[in-house]
């Protein structure tokens, strides 16, 4: 964070001396941190962001987006941490690099808990995602609104799969949280955590068989270019963002500069779930254009998958908190 002392400099050169600092004369630079660039939608969120605070703040506040996670040097689980200590002051965080640290951001990862985009907008627009945003708050970061990475599908470089048996015995590179290790596991498969900027690499040389990621990911990423030519749309979880800002610098600002701040990060995540959302079907087009193979589960087959992975619940549900669980559930049934 950087404070251009203008005011001192416009009132030492006039004479004069203010009694109270005027923050509406302050021009501050803020960090921003993201894991994917504006070449997918949630660097797109964090520009968006961006833009509607410098344009409703005449120029005053600047937020500047640091992508690739280079603020924690790769390693998007250290985000929510360097957050907290002020070395991040703002961020476009998925909820999975976020939940070693907030066990409550775990429920978006329970296998096969939100069937579809309602099933999402259920939670994070309800009480259980006020629940989730407190939860946040108390772990020393301010959450100010919700974005959306979107649903994860699974693809691999050996065979279609249709079906758990299919998972077996394949090395598949997963993200920050331990449930996801679980869930792999539980499948038959060999889960191996890792973090985006290793991904990539890992899959070009062939050390893994598989990943997961939504399909913008998948489409920007060209991660079919790596020998990903298997791609199942199982939608077996997604991951919302968080536009977050460290508690310190939350506290320095003005009221109205934070209801500035909250209401861009509002209009810029509601822009960017409703673009990612409209893009999905030419995304998938052209994914299948590239020769991807692309298996589209039946009931029966999708059932398969909810079975094999109930027992992830057991275990995940005393961490996230089974009054949570079941609040996100109902608003699921109800919607
Ligand atoms: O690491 C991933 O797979 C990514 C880019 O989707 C997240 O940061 C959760």
């Amino acid at each position: 964070m950087r404070i251009k002392p203008l005011t001192f400099a416009l009132t030492a050169a006039l004479g004069m001396t203010l009694a109270t600092p005027s923050f509406a004369q302050e021009t501050r630079e803020f960090s921003v941190s993201t894991v994917l660039s504006d070449a997918f939608p949630w660097g797109q969120a964090a520009e968006k962001w961006a833009e509607l605070v410098n344009e409703r703040s005449d120029g005053r506040l600047t937020l500047k987006v640091y992508p690739n996670a280079q603020l924690v040097s790769g390693d998007q689980t250290r985000e929510f941490s360097a957050m907290r200590s002020g070395l991040i002051d703002m961020a476009v965080a998925s909820t999975i690099n976020w939940s070693p640290q907030v066990p409550e951001l775990n429920l978006f990862s329970l296998p096969f808990l939100m069937p579809d985009e309602a099933a999402i907008d259920a939670i994070t627009q309800g009480s259980s995602g006020e629940k989730i945003f407190t939860a946040i708050d108390k772990k020393g970061v301010m959450p100010l609104a919700w974005g959306e990475n979107g649903f994860r599908e699974l693809s691999n470089s050996k065979h279609t799969i249709d079906g758990p048996e299919d998972v077996q015995g394949l090395k598949v590179r997963v993200v920050g949280s331990p449930l996801f290790l679980d869930t792999f596991s539980t499948l038959g498969a060999n889960p191996t955590q890792m973090s985006w900027a290793d991904a990539k690499p890992a899959l070009t040389t062939g050390a893994i068989d598989g990943q997961e990621n939504p399909l913008s990911v998948f489409d920007v990423a060209r991660v079919d270019q790596v020998g990903q030519s298997y791609l199942t749309l199982w939608h077996y979880m997604a991951d919302p963002l968080v536009f977050g800002v460290n508690k310190k610098v939350w506290k320095s600002l003005s009221e109205e500069d934070q209801t500035l701040l909250q209401q861009a990060a509002v209009d810029a995540g509601a822009w960017e779930i409703e673009k990612s959302r409209n893009e999905l079907s030419d995304t998938l087009a052209a994914i299948k254009e590239r020769g991807v193979e692309v298996t589209e589960l039946t009931p029966e087959q999708h059932q398969a998958f909810v079975d094999a992975t109930a027992e992830v619940y057991q275990k995940w549900i005393p961490r996230i908190g089974a009054e949570l669980v079941a609040e996100a559930q109902a608003a699921i049934a109800a919607r």
